[in-house]
């Protein structure tokens, strides 16, 4: 059993399946900081968990083959030592985060049916791809069709394989742009990769799909074509709805960059609120200034129930969340919620302890924002919405830097392998008024 050999997970992960382990956290764990807790952070595997003793990391060995076949080898010591250390903070999100939401309002899917939980965000730790390529002897000059301020031909790719053979590639003008930060990381959240995510080496690529982020990092090849494994060429396609189980895989390109999402993690109605005065109990449901927004909202306004909302908005490419409209009323009014954290590139207002992973470089925004509403649900003779006999319906839906935003409802953007589900988030809740 190749599985044996799996490590321990946190009770608090809903397991999807144990042999490969595919889980996520509850989702009142979910985006509870800003930083997902290692323990917590999602975990996808399509294989079993490579072995890599402590003693042997540092010299765990990846191997990068040029064009021109040129091959130099590296351990994980020599990265660590040799090459200027980064710290990006960066969401990984799976292309299936979300699909069970695209089954139940749509219909059958195949995939892991995730919740809204297969999305994480870490600060990593490691070396830019960048660096090692140049180092290894990439040229930028006609071997790649560019020179340093003309980026790198498109045609190339840099395929990345781990320990188990999963496999998957990114174009190479991503791996050099110098604001792409993709990283050869070894630590997350300020400790070793843990085995689940990589240990001891494993890429990440910020703002695009988490499936190019590969774990237990081995080998790198780049090349005039793309990965051939069946994760680059076969899967994490988006095709339309009407194209069915048998497309043609070669009619799209893979999924890169990531496309907006928001998600609902918490929400705390009527009472919930009111009791939830304990520091650190509010702390954990994301409540801030509960006191004044009692006393602003609650306390004067007795015709309704408090509603306290929490959750997360991101989006690929690196484009900022810039607003992210709630609807407490099945989407007859919105209200634009409070964002919580600050772009990657600018922490000057983050707690203390997210203060050291400030990057002095003008970064992209790699990172979620996570959102808090409070509002009121209105009582039953006031509140005209036709959804009001199965309960409030809660709404999320986000906008970014381009102005890219979701789509209302799943069906337009339905794909039999319930790929990016990310049509506004949907929750109902019950008061008993
Ligand atoms: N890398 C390897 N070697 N093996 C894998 O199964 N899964 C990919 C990617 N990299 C995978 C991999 C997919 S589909 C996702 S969503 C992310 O890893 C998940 O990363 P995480 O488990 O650290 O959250
Ligand atoms: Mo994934």
């Amino acid at each position: 059993d190749p599985f044996a050999t799996d490590p321990k997970r946190d009770e608090r992960l809903t397991v999807l399946t144990q042999k490969p382990c595919n889980a996520e956290p509850e989702a009142a764990y979910l985006a509870r900081e800003f930083a997902t807790p290692n323990e917590l952070f999602y975990v996808r595997n399509h294989m079993w968990v490579p072995v890599v003793d402590v003693e042997e990391a540092p010299k765990h060995e990846l191997t990068v083959e040029l064009p021109d076949g040129e091959v130099r080898a590296y351990t994980l010591e020599e990265l660590r030592t040799r090459f200027k250390i980064h710290h990006v903070p960066a969401v990984l999100q799976c292309s299936g985060n979300r699909r069970s939401d695209m089954t139940k309002s749509v219909g059958p899917t195949n995939g892991l049916q995730w919740g809204a939980g297969a999305i994480s965000n870490a600060v990593w730790e490691g070396v830019l791809l960048k660096d090692v390529l140049r180092d290894a002897g990439l040229r930028t000059g006609d071997d790649v069709g560019a020179t340093e301020d003309d980026p790198p031909s498109d045609s190339l790719h840099v395929q990345l394989t781990g320990m188990e053979a999963y496999a998957a590639s990114i174009p190479l003008p991503v791996a050099m742009d110098a604001r792409g930060d993709v990283l050869l990381a070894f630590g997350m959240n300020g400790k070793p990769l843990p085995r689940d995510h990589g240990y001891p080496l494993r890429a990440v690529v910020p703002g695009y799909v988490a499936a190019r982020s590969v774990k237990w990092l081995s080998r790198i090849v780049v090349s005039d074509e793309e990965s051939a494994s069946q994760w680059q060429r076969r899967d994490y396609k988006l095709f339309g709805p009407n194209e069915g189980g048998k497309p043609n895989w070669d009619r799209y390109p893979a999924i890169q960059e990531m496309p907006i999402t928001s998600a609902i993690t918490s929400v705390l109605v009527g009472k919930d609120v009111k009791s939830c005065t304990d520091k650190s109990a509010r702390a954990a449901a994301g409540v801030r200034d509960l006191k004044d927004w009692q006393d602003k909202n609650w306390v004067d306004s007795p015709k309704g129930t408090p509603v306290e909302v929490a959750g997360y908005a991101y989006s690929g490419g690196g484009r900022e969340i810039v607003r992210v409209d709630v609807s407490v009323d099945g989407g007859r009014t919105w209200d634009q919620a409070e964002l919580l954290d600050s772009p990657s590139r600018n922490y000057d207002d983050a707690e203390e302890t997210q203060k050291k992973y400030v990057v002095a470089r003008g970064r992209r925004d790699w990172a979620w924002k996570r959102w808090q509403y409070k509002g009121v649900l209105l009582d039953k003779s006031l509140d005209q919405s036709l959804q009001r006999e199965q309960g409030h319906e809660i709404l999320v839906k986000a906008v970014d830097s381009a102005y890219n935003t979701q789509p209302e409802h799943h069906d337009g953007i339905y794909n039999v392998r319930g790929n990016l589900a990310t049509a506004w988030h949907r929750v109902r809740v019950q008061t008993n008024d």
